[in-house]
């Protein structure tokens, strides 16, 4: 996972919430049994209904070089994302994932948009160069972070509360786990991934 990719993921980080009560910390450190880590996306999940997260401005990933830039972006539901075409080919962008798209062929300079309104994750392909692949996950939830290489991940700012901590990968099974969020603590856990039985799992759009 691009180092550029995480970065965009990050661009829309807890602390940006504006909480005036007292929030809580969770600091996980995850360790990957057979699977890397790097390119896994943590986020809470209330256990209580809480007010609706998103959407946020719209996000753009571009065809640069027959790869997809940034290659994992997480988005709030409702976001547009633009996949602009900066290669002097034409590229064509679809997801297999419910709900599916196919945004058609288009050439250099130009763009499509695609409205991501439900949660999940969705692999983004190109029909005509099957090298390129990039990944969209829709989190139902402002509180998310993307994991280091290293496995270490933090989120800030959450509401004490109970939560549902979810952590997503691509090549991997996902992982929930209960967690309790404490005004001025730091909850901390250590989770361990494991490789999805049957590699990439085109036919799920569930984080
Ligand atoms: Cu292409």
């Amino acid at each position: 996972m691009s180092t550029r990719g995480l970065l965009l993921a990050l661009l829309c980080p807890a602390s940006l919430a504006g909480q005036a009560s007292p929030t809580g910390r969770l600091a996980g450190t995850l360790r990957g049994i057979n699977v890397p880590v790097d390119g896994s996306v943590a986020y809470l999940v209330p256990t209580q209904p809480a007010g609706a997260a998103g959407p946020q401005d719209t996000v753009v990933v571009d065809q640069l070089n027959l790869s997809f830039v940034p290659r994992l972006i997480v988005v709030l539901p409702g976001t547009v994302v633009d996949f602009q075409n900066s290669d002097p080919v034409l590229h064509n962008v679809f997801s297999p994932n419910t709900p599916s798209f196919n945004l058609g062929l288009y050439p250099r300079t130009t763009s499509r948009q695609h409205r991501f309104s439900e949660p999940g994750a969705y692999v983004i392909l190109c029909h005509i160069h099957p090298e390129m692949v990039a990944y969209v996950v829709v989190v139902p939830t402002r509180y998310y972070a993307a994991v280091e290489a290293e496995g270490h991940f933090a989120i800030e700012g959450i509401p004490p509360g109970d939560y549902l901590l979810h952590v997503w990968h691509w090549r991997s099974v996902d992982i929930v786990r209960q967690v309790r969020i404490l005004a001025g603590q730091t909850t901390t856990l250590e989770l361990e991934l494991r490789p999805a039985a049957r590699g990439l799992r085109l036919s799920e759009a569930s984080p």
